[in-house]
Formats: structure tokens, sequence, C-alpha cells
């Protein structure tokens, strides 16, 4: 017994409880608890079973993540693992909430396991850079088979208890957690069941040791999208051991690859974007202040915006008021919403009752009066503020008393839209990012009068929808498209110098971004940078000359790039090469040798410099928030951390340095290092220490 793992015994039965909040993670307290009240339930005559389970919200959610590149502590979980499977006494794991990780390989060490039927058990390591580092890629093919095993820990999704049951990983399905180990562990006494030691168990391996390419399928549909990733790779091979080697060698050899990931740089920043994840939703706000409560809630706009958005509500079970102009526009939302399910249910990405009952809780009207029952308002109509305005105006008449209206817009001021209403201090934009109901970022815009426990409720009701909050100030362009900005540019005045949008885009995608400026221009559509470059009278020749040449992209076949028909893969077009060359030599321009190494730096250095303005307007309270919104909306690489955090990598000396050259070589002063850059690379300092003093703050 200890402080945080308690013992009780209910006659023959001993109750081993972990208690230690928020998520009893394996701290060196909780491994040490575990193994001494074991140890002691075995020593006690009067024991015949031993029960483990949790306190609190959940069974162990893994190893604790803040002890990783820490000088170890014993014992380490491997032994106590190894002790729980030598107990000469029948433990039963009984698990509720989200046995993760380490969690589950304790569970996988104990003889018998069971679960309430919403718990969830998984083994995410490799979305943090690693593998399951205590026997989890040996004994989990053990349980559930080699094919299941790598589902769950080369993709690290955790499955239901009813799958668990179904594969085997569980005995058993309980009404209540103690309750249900300690009847499980009286009837293994009653039907004297002998102990289940997975480590000896290979049973389920035979198939795949005659025919791997059961084994070698489920690896290659499931690193698929591991582009970059060093861990799923690692993770594979360990359960490969599991069915080539035995159990203490492929253990051995598990032990390796974990240890050669954990020292290594991609989990590092997997680590750290997992606690900034975390951060981004703490506000500044009164103590106290507490969120607003939202049962229900109305969209404005049925397009592609708001139609992803009413599927993320409807998704985390919350009903949709979807309002549109008109039965047309309604019919054609709802038509494209109920295609997306149903290709999701196809796909067997959701259960196939799912797409009806999702649907159902979203009532699709017409007319903005329908909004005075929701507690929240999101607009996703179109980006101009005339129309935004028009619509507040409205649902300001409308909306009952204490209702959040949010924006969805992805740059206009907020202040100003607020400013329609009698109640600013409800206003706030809510960004989503295309398509809504995947991408995971909500991009929250604090607006000058908005009240903070709207604030609080925006960022709560974002996390219900298992959206990811950053919340960020009124600017242009807010934090994301304000520093895609100013990479755009320097993507344009490259193509002016002499790169190719190929060798730029390769450049940007071998870093790790799944699309380059010049095929995300493509994509988007490069007619409407012209009609507004047209309104605002200003040039880019390059891009102008495009455009005057049809080349709009995507949508016309054709823009950087050359398109097959039905095909999105960008083809490089020697028409545009042709394009521009006549183009700088009309301008009197000479195109020079460009290097790879000089577009990574004038892709990736001015938008850190933006980021640098950005924190010192306070427009993100934390580099690590803009790091967040880059990772969950922008595709950044997860194993580069975010824009801040490879900043910190590269080292802010150099990069303000290059910053500096690169302003003198290109005349463009907005280049300098932004003062907070510049004061950072003088001191030696690094974003870092800034979030960590944001966080002690
Ligand atoms: N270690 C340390 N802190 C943790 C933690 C962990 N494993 N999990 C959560 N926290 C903190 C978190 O930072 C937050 O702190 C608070 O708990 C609540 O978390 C050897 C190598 C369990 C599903 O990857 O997925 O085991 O911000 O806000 O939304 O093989 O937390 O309040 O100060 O996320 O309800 C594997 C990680 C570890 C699971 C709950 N395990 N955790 O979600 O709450 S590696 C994981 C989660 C491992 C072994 C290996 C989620 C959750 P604060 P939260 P939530």
């Amino acid at each position: 017994m200890t402080d945080v793992v308690k013992l009780e015994r209910h006659d023959a039965i001993a109750i081993v409880t972990v208690d230690s909040p928020p998520v009893n993670a394996l701290s060196a307290a909780v491994r040490r608890g575990i193994s001494e009240t074991v140890k002691q339930a075995i020593a006690d005559p009067a024991v015949q079973a031993i029960v483990l389970t949790c306190a609190g919200r959940t069974f162990i959610a893994g190893a604790d993540i803040t002890e990783f590149g820490k000088p170890p502590q014993s014992p380490g979980l491997g032994e106590v693992i190894t002790e729980l499977e030598n107990s000469p006494k029948p433990i039963v794991a009984a698990i509720h909430g989200t046995a993760l990780g380490g969690g589950l390989e304790v569970a996988l060490g104990c003889h018998f396991r069971v679960a309430v039927k919403d718990a969830r058990l998984g083994l995410p390591e490799v979305k943090l850079g690693l593998l399951p580092g205590a026997g989890g890629t040996q004994r989990l093919p053990r349980a559930v088979g080699p094919e299941l095993a790598v589902k769950m820990i080369v993709g690290g999704d955790p499955i239901g208890a009813a799958e668990a049951l179904q594969h085997g990983l569980i005995d058993e399905i309980v009404e209540a957690t103690a309750a249900g180990g300690e009847a499980f562990a009286r009837k293994v006494l009653a039907e004297q069941r002998g102990l289940r030691r997975l480590r000896d168990d290979d049973s389920k391996l035979q198939a795949a040791k005659t025919d791997r390419s059961i084994f070698t399928q489920a690896v290659a549909s499931m690193t698929k999208k591991a582009r970059g990733l060093e861990a799923p790779f690692a993770a594979a091979d360990a359960v490969g051991a599991a069915i080539d080697l035995p159990f203490d060698e492929g253990l051995k050899q598990e032990r390796d690859g974990f240890m050669k990931l954990v020292t290594g740089e991609q989990s590092k920043a997997q680590r750290y974007a997992f606690f900034a994840e975390r951060e981004a939703a703490k506000v500044s706000v009164p103590d106290g202040t507490k969120p607003r409560p939202v049962a229900r809630v109305a969209i404005i706009g049925a397009g592609t915006m708001g139609g992803g958005i009413a599927m993320s509500f409807a998704n985390a079970g919350i009903p949709v008021t979807l309002i549109e102009t008109g039965e047309q526009q309604l019919k054609r939302g709802l038509g494209v919403m109920q295609k997306n399910y149903d290709a999701t249910a196809a796909r067997g990405g959701i259960p196939a009752d799912a797409p009806a009952k999702r649907m159902a809780l979203i009532n699709g009207v017409v007319g903005l009066e329908h909004v005075k029952d929701a507690d929240l308002v999101i607009e996703a109509v179109f980006e101009t503020m005339a129309v935004k305005k028009e619509v507040f105006t409205a649902i300001d008449a409308y909306a009952k008393p204490g209702a959040v209206l949010a924006s969805n817009t992805s740059y206009l001021n907020i202040d100003e839209i607020a400013q329609v209403t009698k109640r600013p201090e409800d206003v706030l934009g809510m960004h989503f990012f295309s398509p809504a109901n995947v991408m995971k970022l909500c991009e929250i815009v604090r607006a000058d009068k908005t009240a903070p426990d709207a604030l609080l409720t925006a960022v709560a009701i974002a996390r219900k929808i298992a959206k990811v909050p950053a919340v960020v100030g009124v600017c242009d362009g807010f934090v994301g498209n304000r520093m895609l900005a100013a990479r755009g540019k320097q993507a344009e005045r490259l193509l002016f110098e002499g790169a190719l949008p190929q060798q730029v885009d390769a450049v940007v995608t071998k870093f790790g971004m799944p699309m380059g400026p010049f095929a995300m221009g493509d994509l988007a559509g490069l007619d409407i940078g012209w009609r507004s470059r047209k309104d605002r009278g200003i040039k880019s020749e390059i891009a102008d000359a495009l455009c005057e040449a049809g080349r709009f992209g995507q949508k016309t076949g054709k823009g950087y790039y050359k398109y097959e028909a039905g095909s999105r893969a960008p083809l490089p077009d020697p028409e545009v090469e042709a394009l521009i060359n006549d183009t700088l030599s009309k301008l009197g321009l000479k195109r020079r040798e460009v290097s790879d190494e000089e577009i990574l730096e004038r892709m990736m250095y001015p938008m850190i410099n933006e980021g640098a303005r950005i924190l010192e307007e306070g427009i993100a309270a934390r580099p690590s928030d803009i790091d967040v919104i880059w990772l969950y909306g922008y595709g950044w690489p997860i194993y580069r951390g975010g824009p801040m955090y490879y900043a910190d990598q590269v080292g802010l000396k150099h990069v303000a340095e290059r910053l500096s050259y690169y302003a003198k070589a290109t005349n463009d002063p907005t280049l300098e290092p932004a003062p907070l850059l510049a004061r950072l690379a003088a001191e030696g300092g690094s974003f870092a220490t800034l979030t960590q003093r944001a966080k002690a703050a």
C-alpha cells in the first residue's frame, strides 16, 4: 500500500487500486506502488486472487510521458509487468475509461482482463513517435493475433470493449469495474481456471508463422500514410519479431527499438506536440469562469464549410439546426452530407447505422429566425463583410440571451462584425478548416469585447466535437493564414529569381508538408487571387500571366502545373517555364540558380518571423499555440513539432542571421528579424523558454 496505490481485501480477493489523478499515468511512484502492493497481496496467505483496478476517470492511460528524457527510476515498467505475469495467484485487470500504452501493457501482463462496455483499449505510442516499450508488441499479438495487433500498434487507435471481447483481448464485459473484476476473480477460483500467461501462448501466431502475408499485408495498409515517420515502421518490426522470435528475444528487440525512438528527435517533437495541444486549450480568464452550457447548435450556411461543421457536431451527438436561404440550397447541402456519411460507412470508418443516426440530429430549415433555440450559433456564409454584417444583425435579433454567436470567417475583422450586434460580448470567431468534418483545428478568435465565459464555451465545445482549439486575437488572417501569406510572398518572389514551381513544392513536400504553395494555389484556384489583385490594383506578373492564359489551376486543368483529366496529380508543364521566362525577360529580369537550401529557408524563416510578430502583438499567447495551429490546420509534419519548435531546433541565431541576409539580398526590409526574434537570438534564448514562461505565469 502506498500513497498512490491502495490495497483492500474482500476475504480471499485482494483489490489493488491505483489512484493517481488525472489519468493514473505510470509514474515511478505508481510503478513502485503496484509492485509493492501486489507483492504484499501475493505474500498474504488469505489472498487467493488479485484484482488490479484504478480510481478516477480512467484505468492507467500509459507511462508518465513527463518522465521521458529524464534519468530512469526503478522499478522499470517491464519489471513490474513480469512480476504480475509471474504471480502464482490469478490477477484480473478491471478496466474502465482508457487502458492505453503502458496501461494496456500492465493489463496484458495480468492473467485475465475485464472491462466496462464503454472502455477503450489501445497502444497509441506511435502517436508519440514511440512503440510500446513494455511488452505490448509481444503480448498483444499473442492475445488478439498479428493482424489486429498491427492495426492497433502501427495505427495507434484504441478499440472498444466489444471488439476487445470479440478478439480475446478481454475475457468479459462487466457492469461495474472493481465489483465486476472481483466477481470474475471469484469465478476463476471457483472454476479453478489455469493462469493464462500471454508470454507462453503462441496459438494465435501460428497462422502468420506459416503465411507471413497476413502480417505483411496488415503492415502495408497501416503504413500507407506514415510518410516521414520512423515509429510506425519500427513498431511493425517489433510485432514481426513476435512472430519470428521466442518471447524474450522479441522483448529485447522491442526494447532496443523503443530506446532508439525515445531518444530520437521525432519522438521529442511529437511529445512536445502532445503537451502543446493540451496547453492550447488553457486560456487566461478570471478564476471561476465557467463555460456556458451548449445543448443545441445552429449553423448558418449548408455549403462546404457549414456542412462539415454540422457533421462535426452530429458526430459528437449534438443536435444541429442547419439554416439556409432556400430549400434548393438546403437540399443540396444535406445531400452532400448524406453522401459523405454513406461513403465513410461504406469503407467501415463509422458503423453502418451511423449515417441515419447522425443525419437525424441535423434539422435543415430555411430562415434565420430558427436560431432562437440555439445555445451557440455558427455563421458559415459567403466571405464578405457586407454579408457577415447582414447575418449578424439578424441573428442578434433572433438569438436567445446568452447564446454565443460565432463567425467561421477565415480572415475578416471579428470586432467589426461584433459591432453590428447589441451583444458584442457574446461574439467571437470559430475558424474551422476544410473539410471541417475532418480537419482537427478550430482557431478561436477572441474579439475585443468577447466575454471570458463565451470564450471558454467555444474552447470547451471545440474539444467536445474532437477539435483542437487554439485561441488567437483579431488580425488579418489570424495566425495560420497570416503566416501562410508570408510564405506565399517568398514563394512568388522565388519564381521571379529563377526557381520553378515544381522545385519549390518539392522542397516543401520533402520537408514533410502535404503540399507545396504552388500546388495549393492550383487547388484553391488562381483566379480568386487574380480578381482580388485587380480589385486592389496590384500586380503579380507571373501569376497574372498564368490567369490571362486561362490557367486557373485544377479547375481549368492547368495552372502552375497541368493535370490530366480526372487526376489531381500536379505535372510540371514546360509551358509554365516558357511563360515565366517570357514574363521575366519582359521585366528585364534574369533567372539565377536557386538552391534547395535557400528555398527551404525562405519558405520557413519568414513564417517563423511572422510568428514572432504575432507573439509580440499578443495575437497568440504561446509559441506552442502557433505550432498547434500549424500541426492541426496546415498539415505541418508532427515529427517536426511546428514552425516555432522547428526554429528552436535550427537555432534562433541562425534563423535571424539568414533572415537579415535575405532582407538585404532581396531588398525586402520585412524580412528583417522581428524584435522578439532578434532579442531571443541575441540572448541565446528560444521560443521554448517563452512557452515555459507563459506556462509559469
Ligand atoms: N503521461 C503524463 N501526463 C498525461 C498522460 C500521460 N501518459 N496522459 C494524460 N496526461 C495529462 C495531460 O497532459 C493533461 O494534463 C491531463 O493528463 C489530462 O489529459 C512504455 C511508452 C488519456 C485519452 O499516449 O491520450 O505508455 O493539461 O487533457 O482529453 O509502452 O490524455 O491537465 O496538466 O488529454 O480526457 C501512452 C496519452 C504513453 C495516452 C485523456 N499513452 N493520453 O484525454 O484529458 S507512452 C498515451 C491521452 C507509453 C509504454 C509507452 C489522453 C487521455 P494537464 P487530457 P482527456
